[in-house]
């Protein structure tokens, strides 16, 4: 059993992920969603792993490990809570773009502090007229002189109103994909502020708001790559925010089968343990093989990523689409497992499912991931 198995480094990783949840994530993730209390010392703590900087690279600061790692990573954090391991997912996936695109000098302006999550990152794509359209994006930012002064805003932002980096996707040029480019703004920059906190179904360990920006000026030096390249350089970063995203998935819906495994054995009904009903017992059987499958595809599209392969983003958009969707349905599974009871905020499952609802649907929707498998296939 080599072929398919992880390395001993993976596995060390892996265990290292597992103890710091059950330490600092698990004990505390139901308070969290309950109060909707943003974990900031956690959150510092998992980046003293390394875990901010999963894959930038060593000159950076960052651990330089690969998209199979981060997977690992996040899929161990995600047992605890998946809206927290999802929220460090976007962090890593802004603090790559600046490592891989950014100059020298902005690179040693904001990766020092991203590193160890002194400063966190956020990614703006969406604005509130394009979503799935995302290269419709009406942000402008016009050159003048070193600067460049930029007015839009950008919806539905991660870590919007906490993060001190905003990684933001803008318009320099043309309509569509062509006129995008990449700027990192910050918090404090005259101009910058934020909506109203959004009100969720879940994710409540982490903010989500409206970022506008009204004249920001921001350093021409603070562009990532050239003008025009924009676009391309947040579909990257979305290769490996997707894999992320499906391994929060996938550890959120272990979570709750390892749940629905100790609870259908311990609950009795007519005389017996519900799990000695073979509806269970099938229903559990499911479940298990369909998240291993999603599993073993995740893993395969995070290898693809790590090597660069010609195949990664239908790969990633394949794996994303399958581990999000099976996560929801294990969740659901779960749920039902534990009849009335799930449905309680006295067991973890209906936060689970709360917090997976929505991987359905970011980074991409399922029916983007179809559509970007399904052009791949008949180009
Ligand atoms: P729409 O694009 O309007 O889609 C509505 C429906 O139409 C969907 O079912 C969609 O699949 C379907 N649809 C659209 N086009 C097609 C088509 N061509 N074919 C078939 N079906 C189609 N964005 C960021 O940039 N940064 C963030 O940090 C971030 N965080 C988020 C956090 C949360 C909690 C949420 C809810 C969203 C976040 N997003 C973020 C935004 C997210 O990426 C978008 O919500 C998502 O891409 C969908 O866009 P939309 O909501 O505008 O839906
Ligand atoms: N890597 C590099 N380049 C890419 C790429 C990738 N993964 N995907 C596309 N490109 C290039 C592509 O090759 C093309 O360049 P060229 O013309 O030189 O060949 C260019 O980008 C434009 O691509 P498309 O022609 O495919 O663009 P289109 O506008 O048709 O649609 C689509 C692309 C629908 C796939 C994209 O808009 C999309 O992914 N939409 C969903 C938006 C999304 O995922 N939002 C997530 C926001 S973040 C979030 O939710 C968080 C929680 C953080």
């Amino acid at each position: 059993m080599t072929q398919f198995d992880l390395t001993d480094d993976q596995r060390e990783i892996q265990e290292l992920a597992r103890r710091f949840t059950a330490d600092r994530i698990t004990p505390f993730a139901a308070e969290w969603d309950a109060q909707h209390i943003f974990p900031r010392d956690t959150i510092r703590a998992a980046a003293e792993l390394g875990f901010g900087a999963i894959y930038v690279s060593e000159a950076s600061g960052g651990i330089a490990l690969g998209r199979l790692e981060a997977a690992l990573i996040m899929e161990a954090m995600a047992y605890g809570c998946p809206s927290t391991s999802a929220f460090i997912s976007i962090h890593n996936m802004a603090s790559w773009m600046i490592d891989t695109f950014g100059s020298a000098d902005v690179k040693a302006k904001y990766l020092p502090d991203l590193v160890g999550m002194a400063r966190i990152a956020s990614y703006c794509l969406t604005e509130p007229g394009s979503g799935s359209d995302a290269a419709a994006l009406k942000t402008r930012a016009v050159r003048d002189g070193d600067s460049y002064v930029v007015t839009g805003s950008k919806q539905f932002i991660s870590g919007a109103g906490e993060n001190e980096v905003y990684v933001v996707m803008v318009r320099t040029g043309e309509d569509g994909p062509k006129g995008i480019s990449c700027l990192v703004i910050e918090k404090d920059m005259p101009g910058v502020s934020f909506g109203a906190q959004e009100r969720k179904l879940g994710w409540h360990s982490q903010p989500t708001a409206q970022l506008i920006l009204d004249n920001v000026r921001v350093p021409a030096e603070n562009l990532l790559g050239a003008e025009g390249e924009g676009f391309k350089i947040a579909m990257s970063g979305l290769d490996g925010g997707r894999l992320n995203i499906g391994a929060c998935s996938l550890g959120g819906a272990q979570r709750c089968l390892d749940e629905a495994v100790t609870y259908t054995k311990d609950r009795k009904q007519f005389g017996k343990a519900i799990a000695e009903f073979q509806n269970t017992q099938f229903t559990l059987a499911d479940m298990v093989t369909d998240l291993e499958a999603a599993r073993a595809l995740l893993y395969m599209a995070a290898a693809k990523v790590s090597d660069g392969a010609p195949d990664k983003t239908r790969f990633a958009a394949m794996a994303k689409r399958l581990a999000t969707d099976t996560g929801s349905a294990v969740a659901d599974r779960a749920l039902q497992l534990h009849g009335g009871y799930g449905y309680l905020m006295d067991y973890p499952i209906e936060r689970f499912w709360r917090d997976l609802r929505v991987h359905s649907i970011l980074e991409g929707t399922n029916q983007v991931m179809r559509m970007i498998i399904g052009r791949d296939l008949l180009k």
